[in-house]
């Protein structure tokens, strides 16, 4: 174990030997395991920018159950260590699982057992799937995964809405989240600020891609867009977000789709954790330098849009039929109003449409001018070709905020992707 000086007491950051005292001192973990503690093999799987993450196989490593993920936040960003960083991330990852684990069900790991003094999170382990961005970028495809994407935003979030719920009980739920400063204040910077003003966290291709980065700062109508979607973030408390919905908080198999990573929980707008989803398949969908592959990620993009507009509608409808409690567009005023909730479902849907289009482009723009890049444009080899790719991603995001009516919808999107894509192939 190693003492970190800047860290509260009775926090440590566990090493192997560490993790291992700390599974076998917990009974319910340690039977899950089985055997004993010395024949678990514990190995590294850190991902993200944040945490540690380890799997840790016990007795049965034949993929029928007893392992575990154990994810522990430390002091500082993971990929950078001066970078110093409150613990509590992974108090709001459990909370955000606990909340809503009852609405999604197996489309997130189950959670085993969270640790307020260590910020220890264990959940169960997912050693038979792989994170979608790596899959997607191997060329393999999960025709399903990016409509369960969908169908678990809109669990996830309808039941968290004033259509759902009344507002002192929405009020309840959120406020906890509400307090989620410190990874909100990382989305604030990193996601809606910092690509439009110079900072030193910036980064990009240059000078190739000077000129298109000043635009991105520059442009009136960009700017407008930004200061809108910079209010709709923060003021806009329509449902209990995840916060990070990018293809990398997504793992899949032949057979299952989980969503994880929900340390980024907070309030907001539908429309983010929609946009941060598609945003990362355009991304994908740019960086590909095969047709199949852009034919996939476009594939992906509807079948999100349509699986989570349908269950999100049908929950709805569902819930106004059974003369829900929900205060917003209130049962007592649709329930024998069919055509009149059909009305409101569409303008609630358009509205939801137009931030995920807006949140989507600045997804992109943040991850190829800002601090966090994706491997899905930094692994392509020939800079020429990842310059024009790149290029031609920031050109559309960029487009799309300076001219919201220019892809009004997502299919409108779809089709202006696809034709800029392959303009650059
Ligand atoms: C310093 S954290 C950078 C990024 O990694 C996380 O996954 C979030 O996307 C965040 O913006
Ligand atoms: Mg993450």
């Amino acid at each position: 174990m190693t003492d970190t000086p800047e860290s509260p007491a009775g926090y440590r950051t566990l090493d192997e030997a560490g993790i291992r005292a700390f599974l076998a001192s917990r009974p319910a973990l340690a039977a899950r395991l089985g055997g004993t503690p010395g024949t678990w093999r514990i190995r590294e799987v850190s991902d993200g920018n944040l945490n540690n993450v380890f799997l840790v196989d016990g007795a049965q490593v034949d993929g029928t159950g007893g392992g575990v993920c154990f994810k522990q936040s430390l002091p500082h960003v993971r990929v950078d260590p001066n970078w110093k960083m409150p613990l509590d991330r992974t108090g709001f990852e459990a909370a955000y699982l606990h909340a809503v684990r009852p609405h999604v069900g197996d489309l997130t790991p189950d959670i085993l057992h969270f640790d307020p003094d260590l910020y220890v999170l264990v959940v169960e382990s997912l050693d038979r799937h792989v994170v979608l961005r790596h899959g997607l970028m191997r060329g393999g495809d999960w025709p399903d995964a990016a409509r369960a994407v969908g169908t678990f935003v809109a669990r996830a979030t309808f039941p968290t809405t004033t259509l759902a719920l009344p507002f002192e009980d929405v009020s309840r739920l959120l406020e906890p989240f509400s307090r989620n400063h410190t990874l909100t204040r990382i989305t604030v910077d990193l996601v809606l600020t910092d690509p439009y003003r110079v900072h030193p966290r910036n980064h990009w291709l240059s000078p190739a891609l000077d000129g298109i980065a000043a635009r991105i700062r520059t442009d009136p109508g960009v700017r407008r867009s930004i200061g809108r979607m910079q209010a709709r973030f923060l003021t806009c408390r329509q449902a209990l977000l995840h916060g990070d919905l990018h293809t990398g908080s997504v793992m899949v198999s032949d057979t299952d789709t989980r969503i994880i990573d929900g340390e980024f929980a907070t309030p907001g707008p539908i429309g983010f954790d929609c946009g941060l989803f598609v945003g990362n398949l355009l991304l994908h969908l740019f960086a590909m330098g095969n047709a199949a592959g852009r034919d996939r990620a476009l594939r992906d993009i509807g079948r999100f849009w349509t699986a989570f507009r349908d269950e999100f509608v049908d929950l709805w409808r569902v819930a106004t039929l059974r003369g829900g409690t929900g205060d917003s567009y209130a049962a007592s005023l649709f329930r024998d109003d069919a055509t009149g909730l059909l009305q409101a479902q569409d303008d609630m849907m358009r509205e939801v449409e137009a931030d995920t289009i807006a949140f989507a482009a600045m997804e992109v723009i943040r991850r190829i001018v800002g601090y966090a890049h994706v491997p899905d444009f930094d692994t392509i080899p020939d800079i020429v070709a990842r310059v024009g790719r790149q290029g031609a991603a920031l050109s559309l995001a960029c487009d799309l905020l300076a001219d919201p009516k220019s892809a009004p919808s997502i299919a409108a999107l779809i089709d202006l992707a696809r034709a800029r894509a392959c303009d650059r192939a």
